[in-house]
């Protein structure tokens, strides 16, 4: 975007400048004037598409933060987002229908992880989201508003599937017979989870739902988890998702990108840390249930992401930014190697579980 048109957005927020005297000079007047840095963000609006009931859920979701954080002595400018408001009080600032903006405090000496997730960041990843989900064990979840309706819904992104092969938009569907198939044939464990929401048996929680290791803002020098941020998509769901989610792309050992799926493994070693660092935090709040469903979770969203990124290219590429013409359908390949390898992995994955249970 435009530089100057950045800048009148900018100038729309609330900043305040902290401008005090300094020193003890006898000639000159000397102020100090102290600079933070922010994080200006436009909201994607064709993916959300009611951006303030999406600012209410993250102002919500901060603020209580921000009172359990305090009252664990914590640094509440640095463990949690801070909203900004514009000068009329708003979370975010309207220019028109397609351009909203918010502004964040940027949270200094932190670093994210994209592709280096040693056991050591996947540990510390465990706990980051671990405790995000326990400080906010009690927040009333029904209160959120759904900023993407059926978001983990898995056998709706089925649906969505079945819908893109009979429309065939871009003429694809015959290209791309035994992803199509692959998925179709794992659809029957698919409902698991929302099944279980459905019956009582899985409790509704307030959920990240975007628990890429990239959403967590790790302190640069002792790579301990600060901060979760990217919090658009915190909605009433089950922690499931975010369990895993997180070790959908935490575990693989290549990028979602990948295209030699010989580099495409899940790592043991990687869900064992992770496992540990987030039961440490969640364990005594998690029911059996939920404890017996952890490795299946892991199958399950990355399933749920094969499909998603396969609908995409049947409907010819318009939710994901992609970067090359068979983008999306490198993605869900790499997704679905990891779903095979999940199959096969599942038993050794529960012992994982347990031996985690058993250290705590
Ligand atoms: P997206 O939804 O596009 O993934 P994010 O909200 O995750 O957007 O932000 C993108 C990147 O901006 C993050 O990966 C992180 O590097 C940086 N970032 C976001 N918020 C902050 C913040 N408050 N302080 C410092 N860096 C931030
Ligand atoms: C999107 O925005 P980002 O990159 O954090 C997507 C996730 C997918 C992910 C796949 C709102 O996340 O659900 O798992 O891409 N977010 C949304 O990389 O759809
Ligand atoms: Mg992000």
């Amino acid at each position: 975007m435009d530089q100057e048109l950045l800048c009148t957005v900018f100038s729309q927020f609330h900043i305040e400048e902290d401008i005090a005297p300094f020193g003890n000079g006898h000639i000159n007047d000397t102020y100090v004037v102290a600079t933070q840095r922010y994080i200006l963000q436009r909201i994607n609006t064709s993916v959300f598409r009611e951006p303030e009931q999406l600012m209410e859920n993250i102002t919500n979701v901060t603020e209580f933060l921000k009172k359990k954080i305090t009252a664990s002595n914590g640094d509440p400018d640095r463990e949690t987002l801070t909203v900004i408001p514009t000068r009329d009080g708003k979370p975010c600032y309207q220019l028109d229908e397609n351009n909203v903006f918010r502004v964040y405090k940027f949270i200094e000496d932190t670093i994210t992880i994209e592709s280096d997730k040693t056991p050591e960041i996947l540990y510390e990843a465990g706990i980051g989201f671990g405790h995000f989900q326990k400080m906010l064990s009690d927040f009333p979840a029904l209160q959120l508003h759904e900023t993407i309706k059926d978001f983990h819904h898995t056998p709706k992104r089925i649906q969505a599937l079945k819908d893109a092969i009979r429309r065939d938009i871009a003429g694809r569907a015959d290209s791309v017979k035994e992803e199509i198939a692959f998925a179709l044939e794992n659809a029957v464990w698919a409902d698991t989870v929302v099944n279980g929401i459905a019956d009582g048996s899985i409790p509704v929680r307030v959920t990240h739902n975007d628990t890429k290791i990239n959403n967590i803002l790790f302190d640069q020098d002792t790579k301990k988890a600060v901060c979760v941020i990217d919090l658009d998509t915190v909605m009433p769901g089950s922690m499931l998702y975010d369990f895993g989610d997180a070790l959908r792309m935490g575990a693989s050992t290549a990028d979602e990108d990948e295209t030699n799926l010989e580099l495409v493994h899940f790592d043991e070693a990687a869900f064992a840390a992770f496992t540990k660092g987030y039961l440490s935090e969640m364990r005594d709040s998690l029911t059996k249930r939920e404890l017996e469903l952890l490795p299946l979770s892991v199958k399950l969203m990355t399933y749920e992401c094969g499909v998603r990124f396969l609908t995409d290219y049947l409907n010819g590429d318009t939710y994901f930014k992609i970067h090359r013409e068979h983008h999306n359908l490198d993605r869900a390949r790499n997704q679905f190697k990891l779903v095979m390898e999940l199959s096969d992995k599942e038993p050794m994955l529960h012992s994982l579980v347990a031996q985690a249970l058993e250290c705590l």
